[in-house]
């Protein structure tokens, strides 16, 4: 059937449906924040570890929407755990872009809270590990900005990176497979019937995932980085993984 108007692939439709609430989303990771801010001053959290704890609340939500994902969930544990592992970070640097790509402010950036950074800030604050991450993410955003990525085409990429086929020693490889080849008919379809005027819009968006990857294997390699200098708190779910993916 074709996709438009209220016509959507299935699988786009499902996706869509799954989505976690944003304000729900905000509400508790600003309640969990708010929490760490009122410990006893010897276990406050400076303004580097409150960035990790929501990074870290962010990427819990994440695995929370892939355990509910289609696909995913007839999937073993085992096979759920190489999947995220392979990709945690890509999804994290994901969820930032396209909440900047809605946010649509080329001067400052949107945290997932709601609370609003100065791109100066930043300039001034980070040092150049940082600051050439942030430059080649808005510039990303950028891309994406002008080439008018919508929620639908959000929900479907994000999908595909869960579904790398990168990943190998996978007991039920034919899951992963079908479910990269549902999204990309879907994404497809989409994009041929409500983009015709953006050529090649599927392939640019799929071109920009590898952007992605090579941005989130950078993030993590600062992140390591800041990791071994201590600077990031302890119980931290990105360290674990980092760890896992290591190891
Ligand atoms: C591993 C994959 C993780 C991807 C996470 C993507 C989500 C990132 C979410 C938010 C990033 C916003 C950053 C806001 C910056 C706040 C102001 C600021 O610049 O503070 C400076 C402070 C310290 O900077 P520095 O490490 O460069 O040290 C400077 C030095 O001491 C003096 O020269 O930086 C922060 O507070 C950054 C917090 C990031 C915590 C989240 C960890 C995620 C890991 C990598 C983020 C890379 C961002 C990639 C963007 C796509």
């Amino acid at each position: 059937s074709a996709a438009t108007g209220g016509d959507l692939p299935d699988v786009i439709l499902k996706l869509l449906q799954q989505e976690p609430d944003e304000a729900q989303l905000k509400a508790r990771i600003l309640a969990c924040l708010q929490e760490e801010q009122s410990k006893a001053r010897h276990e406050k959290l400076n303004a580097f570890g409150i960035m990790c704890k929501m990074a870290d609340q962010t990427l819990f939500a994440i695995v929370e929407w892939a355990r509910s994902c289609i696909f995913f969930k007839e999937l073993e544990v085992g096979d759920q755990m190489k999947l995220l592992q392979n990709c945690w970070s890509e999804l994290l640097v994901f969820d930032y872009i396209f909440r900047q790509v809605h946010h649509g402010k080329e001067h400052s950036i949107l945290l997932v809270t709601g609370q609003e950074v100065n791109m100066s800030t930043v300039t001034m604050q980070a040092g150049s590990i940082l600051n050439n991450l942030m430059l080649r993410a808005h510039q990303l955003v950028a891309h994406l900005h002008s080439l008018q990525v919508d929620r639908q085409e959000f929900v479907c990429l994000k999908f595909l990176i869960l579904f790398s086929l990168d990943v190998k020693y996978l007991e039920n490889s034919s899951v992963v497979k079908e479910a990269q080849e549902k999204a990309h008919a879907a994404l497809m379809q989409y994009t041929v019937c409500n983009y015709p005027h953006t050529t090649d819009k599927f392939r640019q968006l799929l071109m920009h995932l590898s952007d992605i990857r090579s941005l989130s294997m950078q993030a993590e390699e600062y992140l390591y980085h800041k990791h071994l200098s201590g600077d990031v708190p302890c119980n931290n779910l990105l360290i674990e993984m980092l760890h896992a993916k290591r190891s």
